[in-house]
């Protein structure tokens, strides 16, 4: 039985609390949510950014890395929708995922174009749609440079040269003479701007210091494919003392074959060593730098996602950005006696790698 008075107060206080507790399952239920909450939200939901994000693949570290960084940056707490898709390494699945994204009318389309032609066609398409394009990674070739607003990436013909002016200041140092120099060149995937740069670089600069240039087989930037590319080429040619990696999933490819057919990879290409030269300075590169296997891993970021974020941003909100943004790279090497190399009048230092530095890596 209830004290009337304490009764009626208890009755009354648990009916209010009823009232609150039902109002606020019912807001939550609903979506409504607290004022706050829902004005939050609201404004949380109409700043969301959509984007198309065409990613080329996955067939290497330094792509599983890029996007990774693209993902964690274009993420849904940071203010956007991302719509992913992996295109497998075939040019028609990028181009059938932006004609989706256009129908899907996103804010803005990112693509990391597999290889540089065969784009005006929907690139015509998102312009039309009045969908800006950030390029990433590598470029597209097209006439019409309003067909993209935007790219982030790296200079793959200066990576060439970079790992190319080492190679001449290493033999002009320890006295290997020109002609004792036969490179095989394991390229990307043919017509990627990454293979573009990096071939240029390593052709170049055979005809002009006068290296042999042994063969050239790409390898799609994948391992297995590296290692039977190697193969072949250690039965096709016996002089091979200098193997030139287009990124390091296949220079460790390379270096399996090579260790397997009884070789030493190493820098003392005077007392037989294979010297490895490779690009990206993946964690699975650097881990073979270390161990003195890779005399050269030139650095490839593939931590692109913040500055593609700051690109969209500025697009989207109409305010001054650059075309093209560079990300920051370094130069990794086994060897101790070349502290830097010139490019082009620009100088850039050599980074001896230990494991401190390994361990502190981000990818
Ligand atoms: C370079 C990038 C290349 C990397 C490879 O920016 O396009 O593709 O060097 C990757 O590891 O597969």
């Amino acid at each position: 039985m209830r004290l009337a008075k304490d009764g009626m107060e208890i009755e009354m206080k648990e009916k209010i609390t009823f009232i609150i507790v039902l109002i606020t399952v019912i807001g939550f239920l609903t979506g409504c949510g607290t004022p706050d909450e829902k004005s939050a939200d609201n404004i949380q939901t109409n700043k969301k950014i959509t984007v198309g994000f065409s990613q080329l693949g996955a067939e290497s570290d330094w792509r599983v890395a890029n996007t990774e960084s693209i993902k964690s940056s274009l993420s849904y707490d940071n203010g956007y929708v991302l719509v992913f898709d992996d295109a497998q390494q075939k040019q028609d699945k990028q181009i059938m995922a932006i004609r989706k994204f256009i129908q899907q009318e996103v804010d803005c389309i990112v693509l990391a174009p597999v290889t540089e032609e065969g784009w005006e066609t929907v690139l015509t398409e998102a312009k039309d749609a009045g969908i800006p394009v950030i390029i990433v990674d590598r470029m597209v070739n097209v006439a019409d440079h309003d067909l993209y607003t935007a790219w982030v990436g790296s200079d793959f013909g200066r990576e060439g040269k970079i790992a190319c002016e080492w190679l001449k200041k290493y033999c002009e140092v320890n006295s290997i003479p020109s002609d004792d120099i036969h490179v095989l060149d394991i390229q990307g995937t043919l017509g990627a701007t990454a293979q573009i740069g990096r071939t240029n670089g390593i052709v170049k600069a055979s005809d002009l210091y006068g290296w042999d240039l042994v063969d050239l087989v790409p390898a799609d930037y994948a391992q297995t494919k590296a290692k039977e590319v190697m193969q072949q080429m250690l039965k096709k040619h016996d002089n091979i003392n200098v193997v030139y990696c287009e990124n390091d999933n296949e220079a460790v490819g390379a270096i399996e074959a090579l260790e397997e057919a009884g070789k030493k990879v190493g820098s003392d290409i005077k007392n037989g060593e294979v010297m490895i030269i490779s690009f990206d300075a993946a964690r699975s590169g650097l881990s073979k730098v270390l161990e003195g296997k890779i005399a050269l891993d030139v650095e490839c970021n593939p931590l692109q996602g913040e500055k593609i974020n700051e690109v969209i941003r500025k697009v989207i909100s109409g305010e001054e950005f650059e075309k093209y943004t560079y990300v920051e790279e370094r130069v990794f090497s086994a060897v101790d006696h070349i502290d830097r190399v010139s490019v082009d009048g620009i100088s850039y230092s050599v980074t001896v790698l230990t494991k401190d530095i390994l361990d502190k890596r981000e990818y």
